[in-house]
């Protein structure tokens, strides 16, 4: 037998089908689900649209670790909702505060071995433990609890070979930054990412943990690590060895692609402002004026993360002009770090400490102060995230940022041996961390009594139209590449309680880029039926959130035409009956202007017989003919001709 790469027998294990073809669409048996609150109120209306009577998964875990600011009524009855809906639908409730979903998720449920999709893009995170884990649209995990497989183009498998260990005060977010560094934001399109060679001996669970999170900044489909003797530590300092199996890259085994990064060779890395993909060594920037750091997220969540900043402002006081802000995963790391001293530590240094979830990282208050620099552990620094509109989010490691937090500026955190006379502190796992259950609720057995609690702003989703042949519709907007769900859909306090009341949150399509957007929706919807936007590479990347597709539709928008698109977002335009075009020739992208007309002519017959599509483009001097082309599966065609997945279920509940 061919030997194969840890990827490989994932996918062949849970191959439901379609080929090993890259490119090719492949169906997949799903073992657990991940919903989070800010992305799980949709689902579970699409749960309940579907008319589930319980998950057909092994595991389903509804957290609420985003939405958890209570300024009014709207987060507190997503909350219930989420709750009722949790009981109905036979998942787990991880409650508000518990903590964020994915490190909880792998310490209390992930299984090597198992598939997962998730309703975040880093839910690739549990890729750490020797999972097929994919973030993806909600509707995608709708459909996975509901039994059915999760859809996806066939990636390539881009082989990463850790060689040596890594110097002192360089660790795991370095390793994904230096991926970020060499590959961008785009480098992990279609592929998934497996780690493997001698590096990973040095690397614990938690930090494979960060490095598989912050695939999803790479685009990555998803990214995997073997399941090996690390993996069964971590997991038997959860208390559950009995979950532990091995799984190997058989010896020999290739990949579609290969790198290799030395790890002796690493320095300490920084993202720049406006994406994780601007990285640079930490001493190209070092000396900036910074205004705040903050430590936590999915994307360093470990004990050892919070423990090394403890450690390192140990005694001393974080300089007086920075805001020092701790968001501590979950409860449960909280009670480890108050038996191992480093909550002590963090609090005599100056530590502002916030409720476990994900918090500033999605712009849930944290906002750093105007034209002012904000250092953080997190995964994204997109425009306007953190709720600043001029902010300059910056992401490091926690060696960088509490070495920061001390000065006050950016420091490379190897200075902190000739400042302080500091010796890179060593940790020592635990052999069992103290476990905490009790914020977790059980499904529960009798489910047919219990009714969905919604609060005044939880809205059913709205009537999606089906694709027609014919439009005449404007270029509402004209974008350039790399556009980030972000932008499409803020993230933010202001914005998160929307998230299940379409019609509210679509006043903030496209309001990063352009305020006038959602007027000039309604009018062109009434005058024209519809718009187009245009994009150029890499269309909405970023987050799962399917809001970047469900409100731009219901503002009218029948089409993209980009160069290129982020996987999930691609996914998401379809299942909710936006066409994803490309153009044919990219070099097209500069022949239309913002405010054309386009014209479609055929366009249900062009896309049922996968023909390229004729685009007739008016702009304000010229009228040109351009050629677009799409890449659907048949069964996305037939999605995207009754307008999306929510008008399929309907016809067939009632057929
Ligand atoms: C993100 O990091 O952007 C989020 C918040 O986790 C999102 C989900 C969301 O928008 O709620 C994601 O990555 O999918």
């Amino acid at each position: 037998m061919k030997p194969l790469n840890v990827a490989q027998k994932l996918i062949q294990s849970h191959l439901i089908s379609g080929s090993a073809d890259p490119g090719t669409e492949i169906g997949l048996k799903i073992d657990q689900a991940l919903l989070q609150d800010a992305t799980g109120t949709l689902v579970q209306l699409e749960l309940e649209a579907m008319g589930l009577d319980s998950a057909k998964t092994e595991v389903a875990v509804q957290y609420v670790d985003h939405n958890l600011l209570q300024t009014d009524f709207k987060n507190a009855d997503d909350h219930l909702f989420l709750y009722s809906a949790a009981q109905k639908f036979g998942l787990w409730y991880s409650r508000p505060g518990n903590g964020v979903s994915h490190p909880v998720h792998m310490e209390r449920f992930g299984i090597p071995g198992k598939s997962l999709v998730g309703s975040d893009s880093h839910s690739c995170a549990a890729g750490s433990l020797g999972m097929l884990a994919i973030g993806t649209g909600g509707l995608d995990v709708a459909a996975a609890i509901a039994g059915q497989p999760y859809f996806v183009k066939m990636p390539k498998i881009m082989g990463v070979k850790l060689t040596g260990k890594l110097p002192d005060w360089v660790s795991a977010k370095d390793i994904i930054l230096e991926m970020l560094r060499r590959f961008g934001v785009k480098g992990g399109i279609g592929n998934i990412i497996e780690y493997y060679g001698n590096g990973l001996t040095y690397l614990s669970a938690m930090d494979r943990h960060v490095i598989a999170n912050m695939g999803a900044e790479l685009g990555a489909t998803t990214t995997v690590f073997p399941s090996d003797g690390e993996t069964r530590r971590f997991l038997k300092s959860q208390g559950r060895e009995g979950d532990w199996t091995e799984i190997l890259a058989d010896e020999g085994c290739s990949y579609d692609l290969e790198h290799e990064i030395l790890l002796d060779e690493l320095v300490p890395l920084i993202a720049l402002p406006t994406s994780p993909g601007n990285v640079v060594p930490v001493r190209d920037v070092e000396n900036r004026k910074i205004s705040q750091v903050v430590i936590g997220s999915s994307a360093n969540p470990g004990l050892r993360d919070f423990w090394m900043v403890g450690a390192i402002v140990k005694d001393r006081s974080v300089n007086q002009e920075v805001s020092f802000d701790i968001n501590p995963t979950s409860r449960q790391i909280i009670q480890n770090m108050i038996k191992n001293g480093t909550f002590a530590n963090l609090i005599k240094a100056g530590a502002r400490y916030h409720q476990s979830g994900c918090m500033g990282c999605i712009g849930m208050g944290q906002a750093p102060a105007s034209g002012t620099i904000s250092l953080r552990t997190m995964p994204r620094n997109f425009p306007d995230r953190s709720g600043t509109k001029d902010d300059q989010v910056y992401l490091c490691s926690p060696e960088t940022a509490a070495a920061s937090a001390l000065t006050g500026k950016i420091t490379d955190p190897r200075d902190l041996e000739n400042m302080f006379e500091m010796k890179y502190p060593q940790y020592e796992f635990p052999d069992e961390e103290i476990i905490n259950m009790d914020m977790l609720v059980p499904p529960t057995k009798d489910n047919t009594k219990i009714k969905l609690k919604k609060g005044p702003n939880i809205k059913s989703l709205p009537e999606m139209n089906a694709l027609k042949s014919t439009y005449e519709v404007p270029v509402l907007l004209k974008m350039g590449d790399n556009v980030s769900t972000d932008e499409i859909l803020k993230a933010g306090a202001e914005v998160l309680p929307f998230r299940s009341n379409i019609p509210e949150i679509s006043k903030f399509s496209y309001s990063v880029i352009d305020e006038t957007f959602y007027d000039r929706a309604l009018l062109t919807k009434e005058k024209y039926g519809g718009h187009i936007v245009v994009a150029g590479e890499n269309y909405a990347q970023g987050s799962s959130r399917e809001h970047a597709a469900i409100a731009p539709k219901y503002l009218g928008q029948v089409a993209v035409i980009a160069k290129d698109y982020a996987r999930i977002a691609w996914q998401n335009l379809i299942n909710f009956g936006i066409l994803p075009l490309e153009f044919e020739n990219p070099q097209n992208y500069n022949d239309i202007e913002q405010g054309a007309l386009i014209e479609f002519k055929n366009l249900r017959e062009d896309i049922m017989n996968k023909h390229r599509i004729r685009v007739k483009v008016k702009n304000k001097n010229n009228t040109i003919e351009i050629f677009t082309k799409q890449s659907l599966s048949d069964r996305q065609i037939a999605l995207l001709l009754k307008g999306g997945v929510i008008n399929d279920f309907k016809e067939k509940l009632t057929s």
